[in-house]
């Protein structure tokens, strides 16, 4: 049974229910998580608040930046262990699985170093004055984290956070607790102090609500579906809480005639397939020079039919989806696709040891899909590939802007200049060109336009978000 983490003490809920654990691969329950309410979340705030009062508050910049980088040794140290563990708690084949706990590794390193290197400025004004600007930490931050990157979405939002000098109040997605439930343990063992990280399980409606709704959680990062992302940006505006909200996307590859396809076909199934296609940045369109259209999608088809699906334990291509309610969710657009006459052109495979209960999706990949058809223009979050041709450079822009999401786009050509117009005129928070980056990166900003939400994690840029600025006026006379 997992235990809340509080005050760097495990805890179970005050109401002592919990929910079940599943593993996807194969739909049977194997442990179990606390279902805390309002009061776990108040004594988490209150543990935090204490924390950023005493002694975490009183740490340097530079001591901050050390504990940052113990901890990341010790995520080291313990990858294959936190692996294990989400590997078992989200279906994700085991170079995921690793990816992952490596990632957070990095983050950890990348937000110890930040930490003393992070400062306002000294401002021109009027004579007699000297004015500077100070980057103040929110206080208690609350950080509510989907199940699709556990770890790496901990790892880059409370990384950043901490390394501001905020403590911070976490909820995991009631589907992916295990592994974050550890990484707090760990944190304790290389000497954080007490309320400094603290993790608060349970439903999103209930204890997310609470933990959104709490006046004392002073920032709130939300990494999740775009209703519940308005939920959240609702409820803060009560009380004026800054957010910063990730809301997935809708991203698409953009394939020129001139592309080096060999270069980009492996990297645009990749896009798709990582993590089963759960990915907020998966490239879940892919648009493509008509010249070239029938012979791009023949080598994607190829591509597609030698994938295969099973369980995390199996490592191959594709893990299952992390709940029942997602693979129906993905039956349900496939659905829609059918009945519009949307052409498949090629699916993956299921293998034969994957049990009936478990959680499996073949990937699919999907021609001529209209711009306005709602597979290309939400978000599936599985394995599906929707292809449609572009005559010129302007319908490609206007394709690739169409849908209410701007995450990531990837574009493939050799032109140069054509490089950098492209960039310019896609709407995305990142712009891979040749290349394409699902999620990838610690050092690079990441956030969204549109619907994909607002404020940037990741990278140098985040710890602007998790600041507030003071200007402080000295007149000298
Ligand atoms: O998301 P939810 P779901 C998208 C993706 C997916 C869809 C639904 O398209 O298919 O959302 O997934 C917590 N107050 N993304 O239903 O519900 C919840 O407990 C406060 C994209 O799982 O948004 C979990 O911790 N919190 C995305 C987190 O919100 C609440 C990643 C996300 O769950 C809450 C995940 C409430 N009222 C899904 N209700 C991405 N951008 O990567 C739920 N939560």
């Amino acid at each position: 049974m997992q235990l809340n983490f509080i005050a760097n003490e495990s805890v179970a809920s005050a109401s002592g229910r919990t929910l079940p654990v599943i593993d996807p691969s194969d739909g049977q329950v194997f442990d179990e998580i606390q279902r805390s309410d309002e009061r776990d979340i108040d004594a988490a705030v209150r543990a935090a608040r204490s924390a950023f009062d005493g002694p975490w508050g009183q740490l340097s910049a530079a001591e901050r930046g050390r504990l940052l980088l113990a901890l990341a040794a010790k995520v080291e140290q313990h990858v294959d262990e936190l692996a294990a563990l989400e590997q078992r708690d989200c279906g994700k084949p085991t170079k995921q699985a690793r990816a992952d706990a490596t990632a957070l590794v990095r983050y950890f390193e990348f937000y110890a170093g930040a930490c003393d290197k992070f400062h306002g400025e000294t401002l021109p004004y009027q004579n007699g004055y000297s004015v500077l600007t100070w980057r103040e930490p929110h206080g208690v931050t609350g950080h509510v984290i989907p199940w699709n990157y556990p770890m790496q979405i901990f790892g880059r939002s409370v990384g950043g956070a901490l390394a501001a000098g905020n403590c911070c109040v976490v909820k995991p997605a009631e589907d992916a607790c295990l592994s974050l439930i550890r990484v707090a343990q760990l944190a304790a063992e290389v000497g954080f102090p007490p309320g400094a990280i603290n993790i608060v399980t349970g439903y999103g409606h209930e204890v997310g609500d609470a933990l959104a709704r709490h006046p004392g959680i002073d920032h709130i990062s939300f990494t999740g579906s775009p209703k519940v992302g308005t939920l959240i940006q609702q409820v803060a505006a009560e009380r004026h809480c800054p957010v910063t909200l990730e809301l997935g996307g809708k991203s698409p590859q953009i394939v020129f005639a001139d592309a080096d396809l060999d270069a980009a076909i492996p990297v645009i199934v990749n896009a798709i397939v990582q993590n089963g296609g759960q990915t907020c940045s998966a490239g879940s369109r892919v648009l493509i020079e008509r010249s070239i259209y029938d012979q791009l999608l023949g080598r994607l088809g190829q591509a597609f039919e030698a994938l295969r699906v099973g369980p995390a334990a199996m490592d191959l291509d594709i893990g299952p989806l992390i709940r029942q309610s997602q693979q129906q969710r993905v039956w349900d657009f496939l659905s829609d696709a059918q009945s519009s006459h949307i052409p498949v052109v090629a699916q993956g495979q299921i293998v034969d040891e994957a049990p009936e209960t478990g959680f499996y999706q073949a990937p699919v990949l999907l021609a001529d899909v209209p711009v306005r058809h709602r597979v290309a223009q939400e978000e599936v979050f599985g394995p599906v590939l929707a292809a449609m041709p572009f005559d010129d450079e302007d319908h490609a822009v206007a394709l690739a802007n169409a849908t209410p999401f701007g995450l990531v786009a990837g574009v493939w050509t050799q032109d140069g200049a054509r490089q950098f117009r492209m960039a310019k005129r896609v709407k995305a928070g990142q712009v891979f060109i040749n290349n394409y980056g699902a999620g990838g990166g610690v050092e690079l900003p990441f956030g969204g336009y549109k619907s994909s939400g607002y404020g940037r994690e990741k990278g140098f840029e985040a710890l602007y978000g998790f600041t507030v600025l003071k200007t402080v006026a000295f007149k000298h006379g």
